[in-house]
């Protein structure tokens, strides 16, 4: 029988043969991570192994902190077809990510948020695989709620906040706009906003509407890069104006991103966040397939998917030179062939894309989608240690996860995820291999 002290002292599992990547570094092959309790307690090479030490054999593995996914949908009322936390979280680990923060979404029609953040805490209670936490969607920023509830939830941990500048039921006018802004000045909360111009898609969508053209795909001509352009220089005059941190999420366009990237080289603390979707996808998913022309609703997402391959270029190199802050998912699925998912933009065989459910699905290919660009060879697009920082350690600084997520280290929790490249990045490993080895960068 193992002795109490033993037990007490060793560690619960060892990490060995994998080659650690952080967003600092990648360490030489021969460093072991110890855990116990849940948290990495040491790095070292030959860590002591007790009776009741698991070793986990990472053997040709690189090893990096469990993806952090700053902007997820789960359980959301208005999306009754997508994924619960059960569901999802268990899509999360899948795919590399074990933290997930999610909204809690204030409806208009409500002057408090605090029986909203406790509905969302019972969705997701005891029903996640990953650990996960909220923002806060507030569409109704009563003076009460900036005043005295505010201060509430970030006491509970709930310190950012999504604004919406477009989708009525949620958006917010440039007077609250800069309300909540001064407010998080004040209080210290971090703000993302999704930045496009709703009268812009209102008039257009009403035009398309009144000539028929009302298939999915005009769901990309409805919201032109003008309206996120607009939207995007609007929301960075209010932050500096106010001198409040923002973080402008999924951004889809060049131009916009230009705005960003301007106000950063003036040191303004403007930060943004690009998704999948505008890496990869083009506008010309939204036709569909000549069987179903419909299906091209799968692909309806906000903003949506651009028209030409220099977008998706355009994003990526935001992603390669630091632009971006975070990578994140915006998973929000919702299902096809259902009447209360996609199809809600299908009835009677008319197609109407004002109808379907904006979102699509990333929470599980998320990381693996930019792992498979991320090394040394001429053909990646990024470093690792960026893969790290945009996937996992710049997330959990930006939402105060600084010292628990997003690093290998003691200290932080033990969320690891081991990776298998099967290319270039093997040769990588083979010319580490010859490492000497190295004492114990940890304590115990
Ligand atoms: N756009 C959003 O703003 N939220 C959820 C999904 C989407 O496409
Ligand atoms: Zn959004
Ligand atoms: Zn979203």
């Amino acid at each position: 029988m193992m002795g109490d002290r033993e037990e007490n002292m060793g560690f619960d599992d060892v990490v060995t043969n994998g080659i650690v990547v952080t967003a600092a570094e990648t360490l030489p092959l021969g460093i072991e991570i110890g855990i116990k309790d849940g948290k990495i307690s040491c790095l070292g090479t030959s860590l002591p192994r007790f009776s009741h030490t698991q070793i986990i054999d990472a053997k040709g593995g690189m090893i990096t902190p469990g993806g952090v996914d700053s902007h997820v949908h789960f359980a959301q009322d208005n999306s009754p077809t997508g994924d619960n936390f059960t569901t999802g979280s268990r899509s999360a680990i899948a795919g590399g990510t074990t933290t997930v923060l999610a909204f809690a979404s204030q409806l208009k029609t409500e002057d408090s948020v605090l029986p909203c953040i406790k509905d969302y805490h019972t969705r997701a209670a005891d029903r996640s695989y990953c650990d996960y936490g909220f923002h806060l969607i507030l569409s109704n920023p009563t003076p009460n709620i900036m005043t005295s509830e505010m201060p509430l939830l970030i006491e509970q941990g709930i310190t950012s906040v999504k604004l919406y500048m477009t989708y009525e039921p949620l958006k917010l006018g440039d007077s609250d706009l800069l309300n909540v802004l001064m407010s998080a000045r004040e209080l210290g909360f971090t703000t993302m906003v999704h930045a496009e111009n709703s009268d812009i898609i209102s008039l257009i969508t009403d035009r398309l509407e009144a000539n028929g053209h009302t298939a999915p795909y005009f769901h990309a001509t409805s919201r032109p890069q003008i309206a996120e352009n607009e939207a995007t220089y609007r929301i960075i005059s209010l932050a500096e104006l106010t001198s409040t941190p923002i973080l402008i999420v999924h951004m889809s366009s060049e131009i916009a991103m230009k705005h960003v990237r301007k106000a950063q080289t003036r040191m303004l603390p403007i930060h943004a966040e690009t998704c999948p979707q505008y890496l990869f996808l083009l506008s010309e998913r939204l036709k569909g397939s000549e069987k179903d022309q419909f299906s091209g609703a799968k692909c309806v997402c906000s903003p949506p998917l651009r028209h030409d391959p220099k977008d998706l270029e355009a994003m990526w190199r935001g992603i390669a030179n630091g632009t971006f802050t975070t990578f994140s998912s915006d998973h929000a699925p919702s299902t096809y062939d259902h009447p209360g998912g996609k199809k809600l933009g299908l009835k009677d065989g008319i197609m109407r894309y004002k109808n379907i459910p904006n979102g699509v699905p990333g929470v599980e290919t998320r990381i693996p989608l930019l792992f498979n660009h991320a090394g040394s060879s001429p053909s990646s697009r990024l470093t690792l240690q960026r893969f790290v920082q945009l996937t996992s350690s710049d997330p959990a600084k930006l939402y105060g996860l600084e010292g628990v997520k997003g690093n290998i280290a003691p200290g932080y929790d033990a969320d690891l995820v081991i990776w298998y490249p099967d290319r270039d990045e093997g040769e990588e490993l083979a010319a580490l291999d010859g490492f000497e080895g190295k004492d114990c960068v940890g304590s115990g």
